[in-house]
């Protein structure tokens, strides 16, 4: 037997008072069940039924570590809005070993395919959809999976091995591979202050979301107090942490973490399934554009789409998303948008059979040119890689340095003492969820002086210029140290007198307007680290040589936006990025968890700006016809 608990929603008995309204009915009824999976565990799962069904509607199913609701919502939630206007039963489960569900939550995304005595989120997805297809009154027999992060990691996980009525889904911000490129890490430079806030956040307790307590107000203070990061588990938390100790245990690319990254088994396109990323999310930016590429690889049928946006962090999701910081979005409430004319669209066909699929392979929302952009092919074949050289006296241009001319190099002293801030100070924790949403929209201005950044900037644009596809970095740099890591942001430095700012758009240089105003914003557009242990492989870190001028080759991810006429185009480069990122000891050590806060020493790096050191972006540039438009 299933214990089922029912909550019918119901209108208030009490006569409404002339001056009140009847309180609007809840739009479903909700159910609690506890799902059996194959081994015997059972799932905490609600069901919420509209409740003005009249017909058999198809399932739309989200499998959360976050907990499910105990009441129906009193009324339509923003977020979904849009797509129960279509009729839907909505399925919310908590993972196996979170709040009520029984088993133990291991926060991994290992699936091995090959075990078949094996439980997994694979697996128990595959048995949660069995189940509800079965006991779910009045559903359609088809289902289909959405939710954003880990929720669109457990979407993305039930393309492994998918239940036969599991007929669409829409991972949203899923991660593939923690240790490479999404929440935790950075090509084996560790996430800090995310790792470690998360992994407490979910493992300290199991029947709530933990907010760590800091001892400082501003957790830069914390860290940067903290030392090395051995102290965490000394200190704090104990070995009490299972991801924790994983983290510490694993610091290289190692078979621990070529397992988690479960994208190395997904080479079709197994169910239509509607990849989202945001250009500026904070956690999960790359892992969708990964899934997208994966499913590429055989995708006979054309089941297989991307949608990426101006949003942090499943900002898709909110009401509006009129805006990126203070940058507006010509008028585009692009979440709404996007759920309105892709999202639900796209489940209406594969769920409903209504409407055409999408005819598109990539649509995106353009920043700068503030316009939805679809794509056959991503990235489109008329971008062309294009170089945009740094040059020794702080320029940058698409011209490449000729003769070699003065010192041919620019270098700063990187203090692991001092490091450089990754936000505006005071940085608040990143639980519960605040302005660390908006981090990567913050104008770079606060650290544009700092000695330890250096800034390249060019003239300003005499026309657009559109950038469509993957950017990259390509560094010559050396170290006096024996391990160092490079930090590059490219920026869309806007004009002077920009205004018209989201905040306020008549904010200029008005007493008490500077706050609001966009003039002068250093916004970026692309920004990623490197660690130098890694240049040469992942699996085994290397000392670099001292003083020795190396190639940094720093991805900069998928984007699409235009630098507007009049604008400039900036270049940072750093060697901390504090406390997102965990300072390198700059002394190469055999593992950073093991560092001694004695390895950690100054060491001077030099970005090298020369004819035969030509430090350089690859920007992905859109060509300009005659006419002046955009191909
Ligand atoms: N970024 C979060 C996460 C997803 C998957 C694994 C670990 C963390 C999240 O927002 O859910």
């Amino acid at each position: 037997m299933y214990a089922r608990v029912c909550f019918v929603a119901t209108r208030l008995l009490a006569a409404p008072s002339p001056a009140q309204q009847p309180a609007p009915q809840p739009p479903f009824k909700l159910e609690a069940v506890m799902i059996p999976v194959r081994d015997g565990v059972r799932l905490q799962t609600v069901i919420l039924t509209p409740v003005d069904q009249t017909e058999p509607l198809p399932i739309l199913l989200r499998r959360t570590p976050y907990g499910v609701p105990s009441q129906p919502p009193p009324r339509l939630p923003p977020s979904i809005k849009e797509l129960a206007q279509d009729g839907y039963i909505f399925v919310i489960q908590n993972l196996r070993g979170r709040f009520k569900s029984e088993g133990v939550f291991k926060l991994t995304s290992q699936v091995d395919l090959a075990d078949s005595t094996a439980t997994n989120e694979t697996t128990d997805a595959y048995d949660s959809i069995e189940w509800l297809v079965h006991h779910v009154p009045n559903n359609s027999g088809k289902v289909g999976m959405f939710g954003v992060s880990y929720d669109g990691l457990t979407t993305a996980l039930a393309l492994l091995h998918p239940h036969p009525a599991l007929k669409a889904m829409s991972e949203q911000a899923s991660p593939v591979d923690q240790w490479m490129n999404d929440d935790d890490h950075r090509y084996g430079a560790l996430r800090e202050s995310y790792a470690f806030e998360y992994a407490v956040l979910e493992q300290a307790d199991k029947y709530k979301n933990t907010h760590f307590a800091f001892e400082t107000y501003d957790t830069y203070a914390w860290y940067l107090a903290l030392g090395p990061l051995s102290n965490i588990n000394a200190k704090y938390l104990h070995g009490s942490i299972p991801y924790w100790n994983d983290v510490v245990a694993h610091a290289d690319y190692d078979e621990f973490w070529k397992k988690e990254a479960w994208i190395s088994q997904l080479h079709a396109s197994t169910v239509p399934n509607l990849n989202v990323a945001g250009f500026w999310d904070q956690e999960d930016p790359w892992g969708p554009w990964q899934i997208f590429r994966h499913a590429a690889e055989r995708d006979p049928d054309h089941t297989n789409f991307m949608v990426a946006g101006p949003w942090y962090h499943g900002q898709w999701r909110a009401p509006k998303a009129d805006s990126i910081g203070p940058i507006a979005l010509g008028g585009h409430e692009t979440a709404r948008e996007f759920r309105e004319t892709i999202e639900a669209p796209f489940f209406r066909y594969y769920l409903h059979g209504r409407g055409e699929p999408p005819p598109w392979r990539a649509t995106t929302f353009q920043s700068g040119a503030n316009r939805w952009r679809t794509y056959g092919a991503w990235p489109p074949p008329e971008a062309k890689p294009t170089n945009l050289y740094l040059h020794a006296d702080g320029t940058l241009s698409f011209d490449r340095p000729r003769a070699e001319r003065g010192a041919g190099y620019r270098e700063y002293i990187s203090d692991p003492a001092s490091p450089v801030p990754y936000r505006q100070r005071p940085i608040s924790p990143t639980y519960p969820g605040a302005d660390w949403r908006t981090w990567e929209v913050q104008d770079q201005r606060f650290v544009e002086q700092r000695p330890d950044v250096l800034t390249f900037v060019s003239a300003p644009l005499e026309h657009d210029l559109t950038i469509t596809g993957e950017v990259a970095a390509d560094l010559f740099a050396s170290t006096s140290g024996t391990d160092a890591d490079f930090v590059v942001k490219l920026i869309d430095v806007y004009p002077e007198d920009a205004q018209r700012s989201a905040w306020d758009p008549e904010a200029g240089a008005g007493p008490g307007e500077y706050a609001r105003s966009v003039n002068g914003y250093e916004l970026p557009i692309a920004m990623e680290v490197r660690r130098g242990r890694y240049l040469t492989g992942y699996e085994h870190p290397r000392p670099l040589p001292p003083n020795t001028p190396v190639e940094w080759k720093v991805p900069l991810r998928d984007r699409d936006h235009v630098f507007l006429k009049g604008h400039r185009l900036m270049v940072q480069v750093q060697s901390t990025w504090f406390p997102l990122i965990d300072r390198n000891p700059q002394k190469f050590v055999p593992s950073i968890y093991q560092a001694t806060a004695a390895d950690f020493v100054t060491a001077t790096e030099r970005v090298y700006c020369s004819a035969s050191l030509p430090s350089h972006l690859v920007l992905p540039v859109v060509p300009v016809d005659t006419d002046g438009s955009r191909r």
